[in-house]
């Protein structure tokens, strides 16, 4: 293994958070993915080798305690070793103040600044993307905006040229590739001749060889084994208003029967939940694929007439409920919630949320 360069780097760069001026701050999207927050290390590195006594820092954005929520990037910033002490995240630093000390901001995978940044657009100065070009920005200085598979190619591609690689980086960015690209297979459609590239050029350095390291990562991403019911409820969520109802829908890649040896409490967790949210009505769309394609659907609402009449209008929809009886959970305390098998694996999230919205307005 060769030194640690980018640890050292990632250690130096955080103290930046303190300096007078900083000349580029390197920004994936909001959501957060590993494609955003490997690409960002691993460019904000590559700036920072190249421009020697540079400032350059990348910025995590969301808070520290929501990293473990991608259990994918836990385990590919394990393999590349990254210490996570290192990493700079959204809630150790105040964003205004340290943004009237940045020169120029670094967009990788997004070309459009979500709206908390909406902003500093001002300060744009350099794109690496693989998402529809928006056009915005026109005086950033350089723009590479190409419909690859995964920003860590563009990345890796730069990497290459400049004769920087070296093996976390690597393992980062293959990671990066081969999750996005599920493992390069043509017949998924997201893999492109440079993403093939750049990986074959990357890939000899990755110790666990393709397929391993791909099935690995993939497995990491549903492992919700260090995850308790907040998490599960807050890892893929999301919150929307259909009339008068304030309404969330968690996905969970975990079955029910399993979720309910976890947590005796799940009703209160819901509600607890749901309360901070203000929500009237909390779904979980649980889905596993062992064995074969399963769908199951809690539903918890603050109302109990609401939660009944809601119950029957999905029937209507032939979502196909059948109740699931969970023996050993303590009741709620004032609202109401129930499981169930969903016969129909038809209906994802995006098919229930118009759905309940037309029910709901009309
Ligand atoms: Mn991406």
């Amino acid at each position: 293994m060769p030194r640690h360069r980018l640890n050292q780097y990632l250690a130096e760069a955080k103290t930046y958070i303190h300096c007078k001026s900083i000349d580029y701050l390197v920004l994936g999207n909001e959501a957060a993915d590993l494609d955003s927050m490997a690409s960002a290390i691993v460019y904000a590195y590559l700036m920072a080798a190249q421009k020697n006594d540079s400032t350059i820092l990348a910025l995590m954005p969301i808070p520290r305690a929501d990293f473990k929520l991608r259990s994918e990037a836990v385990y590919v910033f394990g393999q590349a070793g990254i210490d996570l002490n290192n990493l700079v995240f959204l809630d150790e630093l105040n964003i205004e103040a340290v943004m009237k000390r940045v020169s120029g901001l670094v967009l990788v995978d997004h070309n459009r600044l979500s709206s908390s940044m909406d902003q500093y657009g001002d300060k744009v100065a350099i794109i690496l993307d693989h998402h529809r070009d928006e056009n915005l920005y026109p005086h950033a200085s350089k723009r590479v905006i190409e419909p690859v598979g995964s920003t860590a190619t563009l990345v890796g591609e730069q990497l290459i040229t400049h004769d920087l690689v070296d093996v976390h980086l690597a393992l980062l960015l293959c990671g990066t590739i081969l999750l996005d690209t599920v493992n390069m297979d043509p017949a998924v459609g997201r893999v492109t001749p440079k993403d093939e590239k750049i990986a074959n050029i990357l890939m000899p350095l990755c110790h666990p060889g393709r397929q391993l390291y791909f099935n690995t990562i993939q497995k990491a991403k549903f492992n919700t084994a260090d995850l308790n019911t907040f998490d599960l409820l807050r890892r893929d969520y999301k919150k929307f208003q259909f009339g008068n109802i304030l309404c969330g829908i968690a996905s969970v890649p975990l079955p029910l029967t399993q979720w309910e040896q976890k947590d005796r409490a799940l009703c209160l967790e819901f509600e607890s939940y749901a309360q901070n949210q203000s929500l009237d009505l909390l779904l979980s769309m649980n889905v596993h694929a062992t064995p074969g394609f399963n769908r199951e659907l809690a539903v918890y609402c603050t109302d109990l007439y609401l939660h009944d009449t809601l119950i029957e209008f999905l029937q209507k929809k032939n979502l196909e409920l059948t109740p699931l009886i969970l023996k050993n959970q303590t009741s709620c305390l004032k609202g109401k919630i129930s499981f169930y098998r969903q016969g129909n694996p038809g209906i994802s999230r995006k098919k229930l949320s118009p759905l309940l919205d037309d029910y709901f307005t009309s």
